[in-house]
Parts: structure tokens; C-alpha cells; sequence
């Protein structure tokens, strides 16, 4: 299989985040990439590519401009204004109640993106979980590189190809960034290929958390299907999206499904959700998948509650393969570092038909895990 990597996301570098109010050290850090990178070399099964630059284009497609450009400025506006951090976090979020009793003609007449930093970050984003550093843009817009380029590979024939998106991109909706996302990789991808095939397309996401933003762009698209396996939004973020009544609307009625899942979910109860999830994909004609896919569910996972052990991931690949579709497999989230190159290295495996040994000399077991 190819795999599409590109070192830019090495110049989003953070070591922070904010989680309810209070720092802790980052979990979406350059080392994950890495790590995946590095287990894939190893196989020595997968062919490395790097990314073809698509322009801003593919980008606007799925994202409001407006927050293209601050993504872009943002990093040289916090030095312009003498603001003295070493990364970039809103300070204000236009919470709606703070606009009550306005009209909508008036909320639009008088209410703008500010002009401070700290309240522009706030504008476009959703949350502190996304600092943004000097090189965030250039990292930002590798990885939507590399998730159109696995794109061309699977337009042009390949059964499946690889993008080691970093960062991730599935949280971030067409006006917003949050939760370690500032572009939308598989959003992007998919919008491609609807306008490169004409076909219908459907996104699986498998990461821990729910893809609100995915879920936002394609809400009332009756084009791309949004199928998501999701920790309960009561107990996970992002808190306000992800139920198993949000549907679609419009022209997208019926094409979104939310499959929430509660603390502690085995292999087991996992599967039995990919296979429904998989049985709302084969519903639809087209011939190509975007895989959402994440390692956050792993039993050892730093920021997930679920069980799930690494030969799974083999089963998953190779149930999603089944289906006998061709996969553009963009990586989400994953935290637990140790065991990201295993992971990943099952799961890709299984979606080619292959069979899968866990490394046995340095490489990561299911027992003998280092806690993250
Ligand atoms: N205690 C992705 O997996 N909240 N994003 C973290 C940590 C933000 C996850 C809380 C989670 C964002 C792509
Ligand atoms: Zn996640």
C-alpha cells in the first residue's frame, strides 16, 4: 500500500494544551506521526510518497475562506500585536446567549471577528484543545496535501492508499477549527472525489471521538454519506454533537449516522458496531471510502474509555476491505504512542488481505504496555 507522509506537520510543534482551564502536556504531539512512520518502514510492506500541492481550492470547497485566512495570519498577527505566548488560544468564544434578544439582522450587522487574537481564535475556533503555533498553517495545509494526494492514488485505480494526516482533521466544520483540527483532511478528500467521480461517497469514521465537523459540512448533503462509531457525546467530547438521532436534513435526510458507544467497549461490541456501520455504507453506489481512522480507542489510550486490543484493528481493516470498495485511510486521533505503530500497522494490514504478527523484539504487545 502507499502511504502519503510529508515532515511539515514536524512545524507543528506543541507541547501544551488546555483542558478545562488547566494545562497538560500536548497529546496530538509530531511524535505520533512518527511513530506510524516508523512502523510502517519496518514492515517494509508499505511504499512512502510524498504529497503533490493542491492549492487553496479543494480547501474553500469545504471551508469558509475567512478562516483559511486567519489560519494563515493568525501566527503573524499574535507578533504584530505584542502578544507574548509561546502559542495562540482564544481568550473570549462567542457563546450565542452573549448576542440574546438581538435580531439575526442584527447580529449580523453588528457583530464581527474581532480584531485582538485572542478573540479571533475564540471567532473561528471551538476550543483550547488547539493551540496554534508559528508553523501550524504550513503543517495544516501538508495534511490536507496528503489526504488529496492518497485521494488521487484511490481516483486513479489503487484499492486503497494511506494519508498520515497530521494533524488531524475531523473536528474542524466548514467555519471552525478545535480539537486538534484546523483543516478538514477527509472532508476535503471526500468533496474531491465527488467533483473528481461524480459518484456518491461515504465517510467511515472510526476515530474515538465524534467527526462534528464532517458531520457539519455534509449535514444536508445527499451526495456523501457520514457513518461515525463515537464515545457517548454525554461523557466524551464534543459534548454537543454525535447522538444517534442527528440524522441529516434536507437533501442529506438519512445520509448521517451517529453510533454512540458508552465506556468500556470490547472488541467484541466494537465489531458488532462496524458491522452496522458497514451495512449503512454497502446501502450506497458509490465505489470509494474515506476512512476517518483513529487509535484512540485503544484500550490504553490516554484520552478513551474503550477496550479495544490491537489484533482488532486487523478484523476492522479487513471487514471494511470486504466491502469491496476502494479506501482513502487518512489518520485522525490516536494518543497512546507506544502502541500507534502496531495499530496502524494492523489495521492497514487488514485492509490489504494481509496477515498480522505483532512485532515481537522491541515492538508493542498487548500485555507489557507502557502506560501513556
Ligand atoms: N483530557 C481527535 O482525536 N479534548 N481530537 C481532550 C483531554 C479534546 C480529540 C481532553 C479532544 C480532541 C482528533
Ligand atoms: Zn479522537
Amino acid at each position: 500500500m502507499q502511504v502519503v507522509y510529508t515532515p511539515a506537520h514536524l512545524a507543528h510543534d506543541i507541547t501544551t494544551e488546555t483542558f478545562m482551564g488547566l494545562s497538560i502536556p500536548a497529546n496530538e504531539v509530531a511524535e505520533r506521526a512518527e511513530k506510524i512512520r516508523d512502523a510502517l518502514t519496518a514492515d517494509g510492506g508499505f511504499a512512502f510518497v510524498e504529497p503533490t500541492d493542491h492549492g487553496e481550492a479543494p480547501i474553500t470547497a469545504v471551508h469558509e475562506p475567512g478562516l483559511v485566512r486567519f489560519l494563515e495570519v493568525a501566527w503573524s498577527e499574535v507578533r504584530r500585536q505584542g502578544i507574548a505566548r509561546p502559542f495562540l488560544s482564544a481568550d473570549t468564544y462567542p457563546n450565542t446567549a452573549m448576542f440574546e434578544g438581538m435580531s439575526e439582522d442584527a447580529i449580523a450587522a453588528l457583530v464581527r471577528e474581532p480584531v485582538h487574537a485572542g478573540g479571533r481564535a475564540g471567532f473561528w475556533g471551538l476550543d483550547s484543545a488547539a493551540p496554534l503555533v508559528a508553523g501550524t498553517y504550513l503543517a495544516a495545509r501538508g495534511a490536507v496535501d496528503v489526504a488529496l494526494t492518497a485521494a488521487d492514488l484511490v481516483v486513479a485505480g489503487a484499492p486503497a492508499a494511506y494519508g498520515l494526516c497530521r494533524p488531524p482533521g475531523h473536528h474542524a466544520a466548514r467555519s471552525m477549527y478545535g480539537g486538534y483540527c484546523f483543516f478538514n483532511n477527509a472532508a476535503i478528500a471526500a468533496e474531491a472525489i465527488v467533483r473528481s467521480t461524480h459518484e456518491h461517497v461515504a465517510i467511515l469514521d472510526v476515530d474515538y471521538h465524534h467527526g462534528n465537523g464532517s458531520q457539519q459540512i455534509f449535514w444536508r448533503r445527499g451526495d456523501v454519506r457520514y457513518v461515525s462509531i463515537h464515545a457517548d457525546p454525554d461523557s466524551d467530547y464534543p459534548y454537543f454533537l454525535g447522538r444517534a438521532d442527528e440524522t441529516g436534513e434536507g437533501d442529506g435526510a438519512g445520509e448521517n449516522l451517529n453510533i454512540p458507544l458508552s465506556a468500556g467497549t470490547t472488541d467484541e461490541e466494537y465489531l458488532g458496531a462496524v458491522d452496522q456501520a458497514l451495512d449503512a455504507i454497502a446501502e450506497t453506489s458509490g465505489s470509494v471510502i474515506v476512512v476517518s481512522l483513529g487509535f484512540d480507542t485503544y484500550g490504553l489510550d490516554p484520552i478513551g474509555t474503550f477496550a479495544l486490543t490491537t489484533g482488532v484493528y486487523h478484523e476492522i481493516g479487513r471487514r471494511t476491505a470486504a466491502l469491496g470498495r476502494r479506501l482513502v485511510i487518512l489518520q485522525e486521533g490516536g494518543y497512546h504512542r507506544p502502541s500507534l505503530g502496531e495499530n496502524a500497522r494492523a489495521w492497514l494490514r487488514g485492509a490489504e488481505g494481509r496477515s498480522f504478527e505483532p512485532r515481537p523484539a522491541g515492538g508493542f504487545g498487548e500485555s507489557g504496555a507502557v502506560a501513556g
